[in-house]
């Protein structure tokens, strides 16, 4: 697969007379905030732009989507241009796969995962916080060419999103100088930063933080404290009553406990495997996740493994961070 230059995405964007844009499985907000972002830049060059979403979007996004983009998977036109926006891998696809084959395979990717797999022509830029980033540049380049008279605000809104979402409110080490000078130009394009950081970070669900308090009483580690984790089965969900999106900051929990150097969640998933997440104050977990069949970024990545128990996947998994760690 090839990888596109940018002023080669930039054409591929402006001759895509129907574009659908797909997000990855568990949609987080730098998938959701780029496709509202690239959606409503469409919007305003006059095509009719979908998103489609393998699952369903989280509530805490549905400020996202409010642009009327989102829309359930249905009969397509053949001639449409299918763009990957945040997706690393095929299987981050997930039931799309099937749906965007043949003629509506998708046209090419926009992407910063720094280990994926390419499925389609690629512009890929791993030294972006957030493919929020990319769009934003994109967007620059779509005004000076002329296409649009200017970054309108619903994509402001999105791209400001995106890139706080993907770098835990410009917390994480993916975090750029340049990161800071797209979110300043975005405040000065009127981006409601306080409020979408807030609607992104400080608001949770009753569920969600039950499942955090959960989390947090439940913590594991090897002796020395440097690696710890939390088991979230099926079991566990339906004896608290809850789902599998309310356990979306369990890592963050895990990886806010002092001396923690390799936070992971363990999570069953639907299709019976144990989805593993792992994050990272320094080794490059992508490393360890690739060699359990995962990927991701160098402290952020993720595996699924088909063990019998989550007890089994953390076991193989901590085993692989000792062995990165040359303990
Ligand atoms: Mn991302």
């Amino acid at each position: 697969m090839s990888e596109l230059s940018f002023s080669e995405l930039v054409d591929r964007v402006i001759a895509a007379e129907r574009p659908i844009l797909l997000t990855h499985t568990r949609p987080d907000g730098d998938t959701v905030g780029s496709c509202a972002a690239l959606a409503s830049l469409f919007d305003a060059m006059g095509r009719s732009p979908i998103v489609v979403s393998p699952d369903p979007i989280p509530r805490r996004l549905a400020f996202l989507t409010e642009g009327g983009w989102f829309a359930p998977v249905k009969e397509y036109p053949a001639d449409a241009t299918v763009i990957a926006v945040d997706v690393a891998s095929p299987q981050q696809l997930g039931s799309l796969q099937s749906v965007f084959s043949g003629a509506l395979a998708p046209s090419f990717m926009i992407d910063h995962h720094e280990r994926g797999v390419a499925f389609a022509p690629r512009y890929l830029r791993a030294d972006a916080a957030a493919v929020g980033e990319i769009v934003y540049d994109l967007a620059l380049e779509l005004v000076n060419r002329g296409v649009l008279p200017a970054i309108p605000p619903a994509a402001v809104n999105a791209v400001f999103a995106s890139i706080s979402s993907d770098s835990g409110c410009f917390k994480y080490s993916n975090v750029t100088p340049r990161t800071h000078r797209i979110a300043a130009s975005l405040i000065e394009l009127g981006a409601d930063a306080p409020e979408i950081n807030r609607l992104l970070f400080d608001v949770k669900s009753a569920e969600c933080l039950r499942a955090e308090g959960y989390v947090a009483s439940h913590v594991l580690s090897t002796p020395d404290g440097k690696i710890a984790w939390v088991l979230v089965t099926d079991a566990i969900r339906d004896q608290l009553g809850l789902l599998d999106e309310h356990f979306e900051t369990a890592i963050d929990v895990v990886r806010s406990l002092e001396g923690v150097e390799i936070a992971m969640t363990v999570k069953e998933s639907p299709d019976g495997k144990y989805k593993v997440s792992l994050r990272s104050t320094g080794l490059d977990v992508a490393k360890v996740a690739a060699t359990l069949g995962g990927g991701g970024h160098a402290r952020a990545a993720g595996c699924s493994l088909s063990t019998d128990t989550a007890e089994e996947a953390a076991a193989i998994t901590v085993k692989a961070v000792l062995d990165a760690m040359g303990a």
